[in-house]
């Protein structure tokens, strides 16, 4: 087995530079580097450091744990020196040329970390999330992940409690008060646990993506107004000219610690001739299929029939699982809106010449927004929570306890995925493959 290594505290220069080193070497690369025979374990000490022609690398801290309880389950050393990119290009070079010692691939100490059965694979993605996190939102649903496992192996112990049941009904049938319907009960309560666990993984990870908000309507309803407002800064041009934005315009802003990308678009009209409108009118509607709340804005100028051919164009181009909001904007001049039928969609008004205008439109985004991505305390990867769901889905439908059984006993094979380490090598490479250099 090799010993890896490398620069595991981010970009130069910085205050200090942390190599970390992990493998059968890590000691003896300590001692010789350092020309010092003792060394007490998880103790940081002063040392300088010394290349192969004895002469001075640097000075640094270093401190030496012994495996198995470090984080990759091997000896580990790390090196804490001067954080400029000589100094570390130095270091680098003085490691690499030590026999059997190599720099590490990305991810490799959570790699090692996973097969020393120190990490559950949940684990090891949850670390990778918190390490990509940027708001305090995916900050959380990283540890959510960390803990993810935990559920998991509840989940996997209640369904072998339901398979021992079953096992008894199978073998002692008439002579044993249990019947089929009991455990039927358990998984359907099993179940309805998982597609809560479903929902939270989809919400995380639309968390993590960021959410598209679309504002679509007529010319001059106030789109780019809104934007600026909602952007708290003077990113599109606003006119009284009808027509003003021909192109899609996207701004970052942070709604409740979920980033979301922000599009104004060019205004929709029923027909026009200018070759120009048309591709922008197309733009804008492209722009409908990947959002994840579309707001419709509507000013008193609107004519009914135009909005409801807006919202039928929403409604048709939509994903399914998206919101949508009208917004009433121009609200300060007092005047009638247009007949819209809006049930079971959201209807706010808004102001968007003033910052104080756009706050009920705020809070309904920052409503729907925890509604798309709600908090959650456990996460665990969807794709083989479905497949599990499906699992127990069909056994809950067998009349035959042998047959139940064989569906339960696949399910656990998915949850088991969960949980321990019969993932394939293909699947952990394309997990590694996104971490970062040193981690
Ligand atoms: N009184 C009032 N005027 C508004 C309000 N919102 C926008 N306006 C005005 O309406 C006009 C059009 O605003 P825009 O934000 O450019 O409208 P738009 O929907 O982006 O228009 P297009 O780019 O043409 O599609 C401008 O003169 C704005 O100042 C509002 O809430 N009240
Ligand atoms: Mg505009």
């Amino acid at each position: 087995m090799s010993t890896i290594f490398a620069l595991s505290s981010g970009t130069l220069p910085s205050a200090i530079a942390v190599f970390r080193v992990s493998g059968p070497q890590s000691l003896p690369i300590l001692r010789q580097l350092s020309r010092r025979k003792i060394w007490t374990p998880k103790m940081m000490e002063f040392t300088k450091l010394y290349d192969s022609q004895r002469k001075i690398i640097d000075e640094s801290m270093a401190v030496y744990f012994p495996g198995p309880k470090t984080f990759t389950g091997e000896d580990t050393t790390e090196f804490f020196l001067h954080g400029s990119q000589a100094v570390a290009q130095k270091f680098a070079t003085c490691l690499s040329e030590i026999e059997n010692v190599r720099e590490a691939k990305r991810g490799e100490f959570t790699r090692r970390a996973f097969h020393n059965g120190k990490m559950s694979i949940s684990e090891v993605r949850g670390l990778d999330r918190l390490i990509r996190s940027r708001t305090e939102k995916e900050r959380r649903a990283a540890f959510g992940q960390m803990r993810g496992g935990t559920r998991a192996v509840e989940i996997r112990k209640k369904l072998v409690e339901i398979l021992s049941k079953l096992f008894v009904i199978i073998d002692f049938g008439e002579h044993v008060a249990l019947e089929l319907s009991d455990a039927q009960k358990d998984v359907a309560e099993i179940l309805s646990e998982i597609n809560r666990l479903i929902l939270a993984w989809e919400g995380a990870e639309r968390a993590q993506r960021g959410l598209e908000i679309v504002l679509y309507g007529r010319p001059n309803s106030g789109k780019s107004s809104i934007l600026n407002q909602l952007a708290h800064d003077d990113v599109a041009i606003v006119s009284e000219i009808p027509g003003t934005t021909r192109d899609s315009l996207v701004t970052t802003i942070q709604i409740n610690g979920i980033r979301c990308r922000l599009t104004d678009t060019a205004g929709v009209r029923p027909h026009t001739n200018d070759v120009i409108e048309a591709e922008g009118i197309r733009r804008a509607q492209r722009r409908l299929e990947s959002a994840d709340v579309i707001c419709v804005v509507v000013d008193p100028e609107s004519r009914s029939d135009d909005v409801a051919k807006i919202l039928e164009d929403v409604e048709k181009l939509k994903n399914p699982e998206s919101k949508v909001l009208i917004v009433k904007n121009k609200a300060d001049l007092k005047l009638p809106y247009p007949e819209v039928s809006s049930s079971g969609i959201h209807v706010v008004s808004s102001h968007a010449t003033s910052s104080e205008g756009c706050q009920q439109l705020r809070e309904t985004l920052g409503s729907l927004v925890d509604q798309l991505c709600p908090e959650a305390n456990f996460l665990l990867d969807a794709e083989l929570l479905r497949k599990c769901s499906d699992e127990l889905t069909c056994s809950m439908l067998c009349q035959d306890a042998a047959i139940m059984c064989q569906h339960i006993e696949k399910g656990l094979e998915y949850i088991a995925e969960l949980t321990q380490g019969t993932v394939t090598e293909s699947v952990l490479d394309g997990i590694f493959s996104q971490f970062c250099i040193g981690k």
